[in-house]
């Protein structure tokens, strides 16, 4: 008999109101719940191929150890208690030979057992915990803490009038909150359209003003675009006299980006920028609606803070169809579940790169390189062992030969993950995780927004487990029973008792919706040092950096490096997410390898033919740091000067144990160096390289 149980989709970030169809324990179909507020039945293609996951032939569903030599490929089935005594008695011993800091635990975007991983590594005594965390999303929730209080996002339910689209192409990755069905209705409904983005995105072919920026550029052009608001008086001066802080200094500092000079640095005409500023100053209200793009350069932490300065300056923060901070739901916050106070002080002074990047300290986040220093030099102090859960950094990380060498010459790394990655084959220990449908888990619990939702466990596959249970029995068997519940439903009626549910109340709705309110600053002020808009910021101030944002120029690009023009002449993004594929994910799913079955990168027709590049012929990228081959597709989309590689690519079709990590991976191009760093989050530079592209000559060009 089929039967029909609600749930939520997180084939990626989450959101999705789904139907999942069940016959004998088996899930036969998952199609969209038309009743579901944040998607009204639509779904992309990942979420309608997810029962290709579920029951692939290759996922693994028994915790494995290794038997042969590291990244052999080699394996044998062990059982879970063996599996968890195996890791508890590592550790031990490593926490009495080196201390708790020398393990370090990771893992991967948007994770909902974000908070279990937490209370396990803060009871464990580690402060090193690895995420995406410093260039996606983290700068954007750490900076507007410091600069408004709480990280804002479009409010696309006060119907904006004016949308600005900047750095994300929600439309595709149906970025961090909602999905991309809000901005689409918005648009239907005559909602004015500016879009940056070096790309002709769907959504820049669609609006009123497309600023084709030049990439890492974000600062130059969000400072100019302020100063014309505040030369032209379109500034809201209201708001600014009573709750914006460092007017002076912030309207002095934009002076030094005259349209002139922001037309040189961006690639941008000054008429356009003034065109763009007038309209989002004078359609109120106007929301910016922002990507992870901006994040992921030198000048992460000062693009939030730029595009916050532009949302307060006119007005539009936490007005209805601005940018809002949504309220939390009355839970117990992911913070507290995670029990951050529980790290000891001498431990937390611990946390690699905690000194440098004070920003993401404060989030208790860490940038990757420190680790991979660590385990490779033992400095300041060895990391012996990692345990990544949902996360492939050998595909995902910067300079992916050294996170390659570097998980390699761990004594001991454990990783959960749904198949046997390029990451997953180097582990001593593979713990085979459960998947949204096979688990009991409060939906989107990590994020910044209104709705939250039960997911249910409808089936059992083999003998996984959910990420969550996993932290919980290995916590027991490492001295941390006391302070855990018992079951993971203990767990989270922990969680959901402030709001004055348990579990098994929560579980049958179909979602718990907080209600908005609004311009709260009038009796609350923003919850900065001064209680106001921090434009100057004095906790920027206070750490030693710059407390204005400032433009700084990437270190490898063709004005820093024009010597280097010579040989890399063009600009190369990496990143621009793929409609079908997730992050590293989904490339053994058969319904979306069809529709993308190689790696793509981006190249206009006339750079091709200077290059002797046809569409769809495959080519070799090349960096400073190594070459990959992707296929050219040619669009008129992209500036002659700049090329867009995809990445997250390996290839489970190839079975030997690294499947092809190295051949298309772009993170092979990326550079880990410091110099390119962001001074507050430790953001590594994935979006603007310097690379050459040629024909490889294969003859596979079909
Ligand atoms: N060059 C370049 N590099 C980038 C980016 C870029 O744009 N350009 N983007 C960056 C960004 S924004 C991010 S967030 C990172 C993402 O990088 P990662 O966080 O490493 O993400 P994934 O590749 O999705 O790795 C997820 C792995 O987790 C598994 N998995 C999925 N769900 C679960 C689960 O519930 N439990 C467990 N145990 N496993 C699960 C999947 O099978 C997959 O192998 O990549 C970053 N790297
Ligand atoms: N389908 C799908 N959805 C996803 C993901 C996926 O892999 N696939 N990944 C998930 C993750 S981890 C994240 S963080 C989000 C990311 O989702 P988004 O924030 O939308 O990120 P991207 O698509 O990587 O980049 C957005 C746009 O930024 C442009 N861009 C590149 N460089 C620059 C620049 O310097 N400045 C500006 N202004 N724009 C630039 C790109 O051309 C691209 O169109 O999506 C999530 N959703
Ligand atoms: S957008 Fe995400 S949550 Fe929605 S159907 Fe696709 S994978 Fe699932
Ligand atoms: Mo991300």
């Amino acid at each position: 008999m089929e039967k029909i149980i609600k749930s939520n989709c997180r084939g990626c970030h989450g959101g999705c109101g789904v139907l999942v169809h069940v016959e004998d324990g088996r899930i036969t179909k998952i199609e969209g719940n038309p009743d579901f507020p944040t998607n009204h039945g639509v779904m992309c293609s990942r979420g309608l191929s997810f029962l290709q996951l579920v029951y692939h032939p290759d996922r693994v569903t028994h915790p494995l150890r290794r038997t042969g030599k590291r990244g052999e490929g080699k394996w044998e089935q062990i059982s879970w208690n063996e599996a968890l005594d195996t890791i508890a008695e590592k550790y031990k011993k490593i926490i009495a030979e080196y201390g708790a800091e020398s393990i370090a635990l990771g893992y991967g975007t948007g994770r909902n057992y974000e908070g279990f991983l937490y209370r396990f590594s803060n009871l464990l005594g580690t402060p090193n915990v690895l995420t995406s965390g410093h260039m996606c999303y983290g700068p954007r929730v750490a900076t507007s803490g410091i600069i408004n209080g709480k990280l804002t996002l479009c409010d696309y339910e006060n119907n904006p009038k004016c949308v600005v689209v900047w750095g994300n192409n929600v439309v595709i990755s149906n970025g961090d909150e909602y999905t991309g069905e809000n901005l689409t209705k918005a648009l239907a409904q005559g909602t004015k359209l500016i879009v940056v983005d070096p790309r002709l995105t769907y959504l820049a072919g669609r609006a009123d003003v497309w600023l084709q920026l030049r990439p890492g550029t974000d600062v130059a052009l969000a400072m100019g675009m302020a100063n014309v608001i505040v030369e032209e008086k379109l500034y809201d001066k209201n708001f600014v006299e009573k709750y914006v802080y460092g007017w002076d200094e912030f309207t002095a500092r934009i002076k030094e980006y005259n349209l002139e000079k922001v037309e040189e640095i961006t690639w941008v005409s000054a008429d356009k920028i003034r065109e763009a500023a007038r309209l989002y100053a004078t359609t109120k209200p106007a929301g910016i609606q922002w990507g992870c793009a901006i994040e992921q350069n030198i000048n992460c932490t000062d693009s939030v803070r730029a595009l916050v300065s532009l949302m307060a300056i006119t007005g539009n923060l936490d007005v209805p169809g601005g940018n809002i901070s949504p309220e939390s739901p009355p839970w117990l916050p992911v913070s507290q579940f995670a029990m951050h106070h529980e790290l000891p002080a001498e431990q937390r002074a611990k946390r690699l790169g905690g000194d440098t990047y004070k920003l993401a300290d404060r989030i208790a986040v860490i940038t990757p390189k420190v680790v991979w220093d660590a385990i490779l030099t033992g400095k300041p102090y060895p990391i012996k062992a990692v345990q990544i859960h949902g996360s492939n950094p050998v595909i995902t990380r910067s300079n992916a030969a050294e996170v390659y060498k570097a998980l390699s010459k761990l004594d001991f790394l454990v990783v959960a993950d749904f198949f046997l990655t390029p990451t997953a084959e180097l582990a001593d220990i593979f713990l085979p995780a459960a998947t949204w449908l096979e688990m009991e888990d409060i939906g989107d619990y990590w994020k910044r927004q209104n709705y939250i939702y039960p997911r249910t466990k409808i089936i059992q596959v083999g003998e996984c487990r959910s990420d969550h249970e996993m932290f919980l029995e290995l916590g027991k068997k490492l001295g941390q029973k006391n302070q855990w519940f018992d079951t993971v439903e203990g767990n989270l009626d922990y969680i959901l008792k402030p709001m004055g549910l348990t579990w098994q109340e929560f579980r049958r709705l179909d979602y718990y919706r907080v209600s908005q309110k609004y311009r709260k600053y009038k009796t609350e002020g923003f919850r900065t040092p001064t209680g106001k808009v921090e434009l100057y910021s004095t906790i920027m101030e206070k750490w030693g950096y710059d407390p204005l944002p400032i433009y700084r120029e990437t270190p490898e690009s063709p004005v820093s490096k024009p010597e280097m023009v010579k040989d890399y002449p063009l600009i190369l993004i990496t990143g621009a997410r793929s409609p079908v594929f997730y992050t590293s994910e989904h490339r053994m799913i058969p319904w979306l390898r069809e529709i993308v079955p190689d790696p793509i990168v981006e190249i206009h027709p006339k750079t091709a033919e200077k290059l002797g590049i046809g569409n769809h012929q495959w080519v070799y990228i090349e960096t400073p740091r190594g070459r990959i081959k992707q296929r050219a597709l040619l669009t008129t989309g992209i500036n002659p000067g700049v090329v867009a590689a995809q990445y997250g690519w390996w290839f489970p079709e190839e079975k030997t144990p690294g499947h092809g990590w190295e051949k298309s991976n772009v993170n092979i191009l990326t550079d880990n160096d410091t110099k390119g760093y962001d001074v507050a989050m430790g953001a590594d530079n994935l979006r603007v390289l310097m690379c050459k592209i040629y024909p490889t000559g294969d003859k596979d060009e079909s």
